[in-house]
């Protein structure tokens, strides 16, 4: 069961790092990790956070790019290590502003592949603790796999999973009514990663509206919320005598995968495109 952090001192710190466009992080959020909690909406505590620090809010023109002094496009097949079916481009056909304050990822069928995107701020923008918050309209669909997430900053130089990886929200389509949230790090990656889960209060899909998918995160500890409500908490006991590798600065991803290990596969019943709306991603101080 989640249990809520005891501390409110920690500090806040942004590294905004300002080199050249990379395109280097290649660790996925691994899949097939086994939930180990399970909570249902309305059993958490609202927890408001402190003052907004930096946000994306994808104003501007329908077909748009993003800001790319901010994000970087991952590109390229080869099933990003979870036997992925997707191509990522920079084709504004796979992700584009839609003129109504989102940012549209689209998965597409093409031929006898799919493409769509993946989105990081790697060398670009970096957060270190503080309130990381997408509002995010999930797709949906057998095999489709949207992801918010980080990887740490140090990569490449410190690979996967010692730099370390949060997934604040993945959700498999054959799941429409719950969401996940998992740490990976040295001796708990994989499916050895530390994970719970949230259900739709109303056993909803995601899919049918945006919601917001949070984690509040403090040196030693990240507690998980959607919609405001805290579902999980994390804290350095839960690694044991393994490395936490969470107090330092993360990158942020988006990205919409297609098939997977853990999704599956798209069969019948999957329409296309499917679209991953983001509404906004806000850092908040904690
Ligand atoms: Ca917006």
């Amino acid at each position: 069961m989640w249990h809520l952090a005891r501390t409110h001192a920690a500090p806040l710190a942004l590294a905004l790092a300002a080199s050249a466009l990379t395109t280097t992080a290649v660790a996925p959020p691994s899949g097939a990790t086994p939930a180990r909690e399970s909570v249902t909406g309305t059993a958490g505590a609202q927890l408001a956070p402190g003052d907004l620090v930096w946000q994306q809010e994808f104003d501007g023109p329908a077909g748009a790019a993003p800001d790319y002094s901010v994000w970087s496009h991952d590109l390229g097949a080869g099933g990003w290590g979870n036997a992925e079916l997707q191509n990522y481009t920079d084709s504004r056909a796979n992700s584009a502003l839609d003129g109504a304050g989102n940012l549209v990822i689209t998965a597409r069928r093409e031929g006898d592949g799919y493409t769509s995107a993946r989105l990081q701020t790697n060398d670009k923008f970096e957060a270190q603790y503080g309130r990381i918050e997408a509002r995010i309209q999930i797709p949906r669909g057998q095999g489709i796999w949207p992801a918010f997430w980080m990887l740490g900053g140090d990569l490449p130089g410190v690979q996967w999973p010692q730099a370390g990886e949060i997934d604040i929200m993945e959700n498999v389509g054959y799941e429409p009514h719950i969401v996940h949230g998992t740490i990976h790090g040295p001796g708990y990656s994989g499916g050895a990663g530390i994970t719970g889960q949230y259900v739709h209060p109303q056993g909803w899909s995601f899919a049918d509206t945006f919601h917001t998918f949070a984690i509040d995160w403090k040196p030693d500890s990240i507690t998980w919320l959607v919609d405001g409500v805290a579902y999980q908490t994390i804290d350095r006991s839960r690694v044991g005598g393994n490395e936490w590798v969470f107090n330092k600065p993360f990158f942020l991803i988006l990205n919409l995968a297609v098939g997977g290990q853990w999704p599956g596969y798209p069969d019948g019943s999957t329409v296309f495109p499917q679209e991953m709306k983001v509404d906004y991603v806000r850092v908040y101080a904690n």
